[in-house]
Parts: structure tokens; sequence; C-alpha cells
């Protein structure tokens, strides 16, 4: 089941369930803010949403105007250096650096570092950024799990981790100012609740990014290329913190483009991860 944030045609802020074409009304954001949050941090996600859309009509997709990131009051959170494809890179773009990639990938405890507060998320369709003053940008595709506030993974969508490769390969004291800006993050457009993490074991992900019209870079992995297991990446998460609102926790990136590539302005980035759907940006 996939659950949604959007605006209507007419300019209303609504929470859907169901898939790309057709949808049913769970219920109106106006009037209830947190109603997505109330579902995922209840002990039943899927049965409240039975009740809550028990013999309402269907939405047809013409309704809706565009989707929002599907998210509260919910830090964003990131895992880094997951996948052996990330570690390499890395390890190419930082001199200084270089031994730390390496140590981090094979240590028990993971890079975890914060991203973006709600506010900073941009939504499916609208504008991701690179610094002015990076040279060297690039999309991160990364399986985005929504946990609630026991630390528990109830659902995954789709996040872009933009980064500044030559920002934090120049020194990794500046890995914020790489990650966390204007428009570095987007996330959605829907929730997949999941009944247990091994729903989200073997996701293939795909990057596509075109370029006036033309794919100038595509790549492919899946989520069984992750080093660690996703519950050990929420389980330091989780440690002497805690998230009262839920957190979304971006899961690192296995494909990266290779060290010649950097976005241009109006680049559209387009990540297709299996069950969940596609989170597509210009770039700005
Ligand atoms: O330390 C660099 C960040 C790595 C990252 O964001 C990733 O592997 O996805
Ligand atoms: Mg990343």
């Amino acid at each position: 089941m996939n659950l949604c944030k959007a605006i209507t045609r007419d300019g209303r802020k609504i929470l859907v369930c169901g898939s790309a074409k057709l949808w049913v009304e769970i219920g109106d954001l106006d009037a209830d803010p947190r109603l997505l949050s109330n579902i995922l941090h209840g002990p039943d996600p899927k049965g409240r949403i039975n009740a809550l859309t028990h013999g309402k009509t269907l939405v047809d997709s013409t309704v809706i105007g565009r989707f929002l990131p599907p998210l509260d009051f919910h830090e964003v959170w990131a895992a880094g250096v997951t996948y052996l494809r990330s570690s390499q890179a890395r390890q190419e773009e930082s001199e200084g650096a270089a031994r730390f990639y390496d140590l981090v990938y094979k240590a028990p405890r993971p890079e975890l570092f914060f991203k973006a507060t709600p506010s900073r998320v941009t939504s499916p369709g609208q504008p991701v950024r690179f610094r002015a003053d990076s040279k060297w940008s690039v999309p991160e595709p990364e399986l985005a799990l929504v946990i609630n506030p026991q630390m528990k993974i109830v659902g995954a969508t789709i996040g872009n981790d933009m980064s500044s490769r030559d920002i934090e390969g120049e020194n990794p004291l500046y890995l914020p100012q790489a990650k966390v800006y204007k428009g570095a993050c987007s996330l959605g457009p829907s929730i997949y609740l999941i009944k247990d993490p091994s729903d989200l074991a073997d996701l293939g992900i795909t990057l596509s990014i075109v370029r006036a019209g033309a794919e100038v870079f595509r790549g492919e992995t899946r989520t069984s290329k992750i080093a660690r297991p996703l519950t050990d990446l929420v389980d330091w998460l989780g440690r002497e913190n805690e998230f009262p609102d839920g957190v979304i926790l971006l899961t690192g990136t296995g494909i990266v483009p290779p060290d010649n590539f950097t976005l241009a302005h109006g680049d559209i980035v387009r990540i297709e991860i299996d069950e969940i759907g596609v989170l597509e940006n210009p770039v700005a």
C-alpha cells in the first residue's frame, strides 16, 4: 500500500493512498496536519487506513495537482558509505580523508549525518539545487526509511541526497556544507508501507539524468548491495537520540556518476525504486 500527500487542482491538501492512476482520499490535511504521522505512529497503519477509507470513492489522478514530500514534522538524517561504490567514489574525491572512508565502510559504527528539516525538503517535481560555489555536484538516489518514534521502520520512500563532491572532497569537516543547503534534499512521492524490513531487502534503484532531452547518465543498483542490515542503521541512529515526530533515514547511495560528471542547470533527475515509484526533479 502506498501513501501520498497531495495538493488537488482546487488547492486542497489531502492524504491519499493507492497507485499511480487511482487514489482514495484518506483525509484533509488542512483540518488535520498531523494525519500522516498519526497513522504512521499508530499500532496498525494499514488497518487505520482501511478504516478511514472504507466506503470512500476513488479520486481520479487528474484531480491531483501535485505531490508533496511525504512527511510532517520528521527530521531527515542520512547514512553514508553504505555501498562499496560510494566508498570507492569518496576515496577518489578526497586525498586527505581517503583512509577514513575505507574505515567507515567496514567499521561497526556507520556514518550518520543530519540532512534536512521538513521545510528544507523539496517536493516531487520542484527544483533541487546545486550550490553556486560548487563545481562538482551530483544527485544521490537513496532508499529513505520512514521510522516511527519507537524506531520501527514502518515504510520507505525515495530520497535524493544532493551533494557537492568538491566541497566534501576538499576537507571532510566541510561535509555539512556539501550536504545541507537550500534545495539539497528531495523526498517522495509516496510511502510504501511495509510489514517487515525484509520487504525492502532487494529493491532495484535506477538513476537517470536527462539534459536537453537526452539521457546523459544512467545507473542501477539494488538495496541488497547495502553492506549493513537496514535495522542496524536504524539502531545506530536511535542510540542516545530520540525522534518524537518520527524520522526519515536516507540509506546511502550505490550509484555515483563518473568523476567527470557534474549537474547542470535544467537537468532532470529521475530516481525510480521498485514498489515505491518515481521521484523526478529539475535541477537549478
Ligand atoms: O561522507 C560522505 C557522504 C556519503 C553519502 O552521502 C553516501 O554514501 O550516500
Ligand atoms: Mg548520500
